[in-house]
């Protein structure tokens, strides 16, 4: 087998990377470890920034996003048993974030694909990836059939996530990680009742912890509570779940919340991690194979999109005018976009939680600063300007 661009994971870099490149007539195969339902089934983000709405549009996916995504002007913050809002459209110049499902985005770029008759390779196993120091990278894996396949390309992108082989694959000494983790994990519940908050996500910092209200539409809601790092999912019956969540809302909020069974239940540790630098030689990482944000800030799926723009205007680039400069400059320009994304969604987490080391005078500043954020228009607008994504 042989292509222009070997694409190792089906999740949102890899499809949207695929999807741009054909769009600019550059040949690609993605081959994936799971099974395409199974990407299908993973319920994660939900909140897209302008920058990845557009990139749907660009490639040729953006007419049910703008059909059905949820307009979010503002942002709600929950603390001291009190709601405020924060206008972010107002703050930024009328931009907007839109709800969204990952789920929903990965089904449009899938249909895409087929429909475009593009070549997926699903469950595919033991997947290694060679040769990306030289002229002639190979992708090497078994077909469902146990065969062994190699695929010959010019280039690979490593769009295969955290726990991928790509970034598994250089040289230790070629790589420089950098890595936090928190000391708690969010307990997310998928249920089909109308959000509690329509046209607004509601981030809680309670005594009892952090919350958020988040939602995939009008009648299915997501909602998280944080949890101690060791708890189970078993321990935490629906009851449970929502006696805590409305315990962390405001009580007007907390009244509203509309329960019902839930639908997919589970727990999700928090890390920042990066990953540098995010090219060797002919390999190139892309979303979360090469950094991972706690979900606070709902950047991580929109970083993947903001990295595949890159490197798919990079790759255009190589093949239409013969130059790589934008191959030569791809790993800088997504960690500079990378490393601001980190910072938001470190100092989001920090604020909105609840740690189980800050002490007395800890507290106070956290409390001083939800203050300052919601008094100050200054405050306001660096929240609100990080939150509806950085421009590219
Ligand atoms: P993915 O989605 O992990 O896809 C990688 C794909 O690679 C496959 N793979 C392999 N394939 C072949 N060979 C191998 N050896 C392979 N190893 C792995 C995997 O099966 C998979 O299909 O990475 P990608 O494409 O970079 O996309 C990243 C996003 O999925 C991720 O950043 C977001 O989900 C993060 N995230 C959020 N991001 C947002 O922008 N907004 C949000 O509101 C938001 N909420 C969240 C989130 C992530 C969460 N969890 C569970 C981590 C909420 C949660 C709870
Ligand atoms: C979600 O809807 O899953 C979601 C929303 C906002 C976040 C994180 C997750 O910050």
């Amino acid at each position: 087998m042989r292509t222009q661009v070997a694409i190792i994971g089906a999740g949102p870099s890899g499809l949207l990377l695929g999807q741009l490149l054909h769009q600019a007539g550059i040949a690609n195969v993605i081959v994936e470890r799971q099974s395409g339902a199974y990407v299908l089934g993973r319920i994660r983000a939900g909140i897209l920034e302008q920058v990845t709405v557009d990139l749907m549009a660009e490639a040729g996916v953006g007419a049910r996003v703008q059909r059905e995504g949820i307009a979010h002007h503002s942002i709600e913050l929950v603390f001291q048993g009190t709601r405020h809002s924060i206008d972010v459209h107002g703050l930024t110049g009328g931009k907007q974030v839109t709800a969204y499902g990952q789920t929903e985005l990965t089904h449009d770029l899938m249909e895409a694909r087929a429909a475009a008759g593009l070549e997926t390779v699903y469950e595919a196993a033991d997947v290694a990836v060679q040769g990306f120091d030289g002229e002639r990278p190979q992708v090497r894996f078994k077909g469902k059939d146990g065969r062994e396949q190699v695929l010959q390309c010019d280039f690979i992108a490593g769009c295969d996530g955290f726990h991928g082989v790509c970034r598994a694959s250089v040289p230790r000494r070629a790589l420089r990680e950098y890595e936090k983790v928190y000391p708690f994990g969010w307990l997310g519940v998928l249920a089909d009742v109308p959000p509690v908050s329509p046209h607004a996500i509601v981030y809680g910092n309670s005594e009892r912890g952090f919350s958020l209200c988040s939602m995939r539409s009008m009648t299915r809601s997501r909602y998280y509570v944080q949890t101690a790092m060791d708890d189970k999912v078993e321990a935490w019956s629906d009851q449970r779940f929502w006696d805590e969540l409305r315990r962390r809302l405001d009580p007007e909020l907390a009244d509203r919340v509309v329960t019902g069974p839930s639908i997919e239940k589970s727990i999700a540790p928090l890390r920042s991690f990066v990953a540098e630098p995010m090219r060797f030689g002919r390999l190139f990482l892309a979303g979360d194979a090469a950094h991972i944000v706690p979900p606070t800030g709902a950047k991580g799926l929109n970083l993947a999109a903001s990295d595949v723009k890159y490197l798919s205007s990079a790759l255009i680039e190589h093949y239409r005018e013969h130059s790589d400069a934008g191959l030569d400059q791809y790993s800088a320009r997504a960690l500079a976009r990378v490393w601001k994304a980190e910072r938001f969604s470190w100092w989001l987490t920090s604020l909105m939680h609840r740690f189980p080391d800050t002490g007395d005078f800890g507290q106070r500043l956290q409390d001083a600063e939800l203050g300052y954020l919601v008094g100050s228009r200054a405050a306001a607008t660096a929240l609100a300007e990080n939150y509806v994504g950085l421009p590219l």
